[in-house]
């Protein structure tokens, strides 16, 4: 048994006795927070390497909602059952996000294809946090946004499925090239640069994959009659308008590392909390410039 697997179970066994524990990676900030009406996250995969855990912690130190919604694939069962991973990180994830639900944050949880074994229990709340197959969300300015996953539509986008199936070994291997790749750059002090990103725009059946993915995730949504839809799934952040129904897809944390959110008038925004961290920095520079001047 490895180092890793131990130390993963012992981790496990803490969030059991979660009252008594506290994160390994101690939460920076609790006031001051940027406040939200809704966040939306997905696209996590916590038990796979490619999980950035560590900018997921950061985000969620810096943020906070009266709405939280899991938008799916929180957790990777599938690679899980294959190898057992689970790093101090991962399981920081999990003690925020329970955190919150006792914090009074309503949480909202949408197991997606990755954490389908979450979906028999839709319908119950544990530890304060309802599970969901899907859920209609009312904004402050009264649209009504359809969630969920969004794999429910990989059936009709059959033809790429290859793609559709973020998670399976093609995309694996892409995901393990952009670490060595980035592992190299770092080495030579280069800027971080996404393999997979740079495919999936390069790739024309790429490019057509995704936008008849939003058609027709769209179109579901028109047949609801609500006003917009948010998923996850293909590890796409976007925000368009797509024949009057608005198409939202808060993206992923494993190279995206995007988020959804509502301010308080209903205006929806896409963070990118790389370039948040950036700008935080960037002021922390400047305002030590000013203090030297
Ligand atoms: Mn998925």
């Amino acid at each position: 048994m490895s180092v890793v697997t131990r130390i993963g179970l012992d981790n496990l066994a803490e969030l059991g006795d979660f009252a008594n524990s506290q994160p390994a990676i101690p939460e920076r900030t609790i006031s001051g927070r940027r406040q939200f009406r809704t966040i939306w996250i997905s696209d996590v995969h916590l038990g796979t390497r490619g999980c950035n855990a560590e900018m997921l912690i950061d985000f969620l130190d810096h943020v906070d909602s009266d709405t939280l919604y899991l938008v799916g694939d929180i957790i990777d069962g599938w690679r899980l059952r294959k190898k057992f991973y689970w790093p101090v990180a991962h399981n920081d994830v999990v003690w925020r996000l329970l955190k919150r639900a006792k914090r009074s944050t309503r949480v909202v949880y949408i197991p997606g294809n990755h954490d389908e074994v979450f979906r028999q229990f839709a319908g119950l709340d544990f530890g304060g946090v309802e599970i969901r197959r899907q859920a209609i969300h009312t904004t402050a300015d009264g649209r009504h946004l359809l969630v969920l996953h969004g794999d429910e539509f990989d059936a009709i986008t059959l033809a790429h499925r290859w793609l559709a199936h973020v998670g399976d070994a093609a995309y694996n291997l892409l995901m393990a090239l952009n670490r060595g790749l980035n592992a190299y750059r770092r080495f030579f002090n280069m800027p971080y640069w996404s393999l997979s990103k740079h495919a999936k725009a390069k790739v024309k059946k790429s490019v057509e994959f995704i936008s008849n993915y939003e058609e027709v995730v769209a179109q579901a949504a028109a047949h609801r009659g609500v006003d917009g839809v948010v998923c996850g799934h293909i590890h796409t952040a976007e925000y368009r308008d797509i024949a009057g129904i608005k198409y939202y897809n808060d993206g992923d944390w494993v190279e995206g590392c995007t988020a959804l959110v509502e301010h308080f008038d209903g205006r929806m925004e896409l963070l990118h909390w790389a370039d948040e961290i950036a700008a935080r920095e960037g002021i922390g520079t400047l305002e030590i410039a000013m203090l030297a001047a």
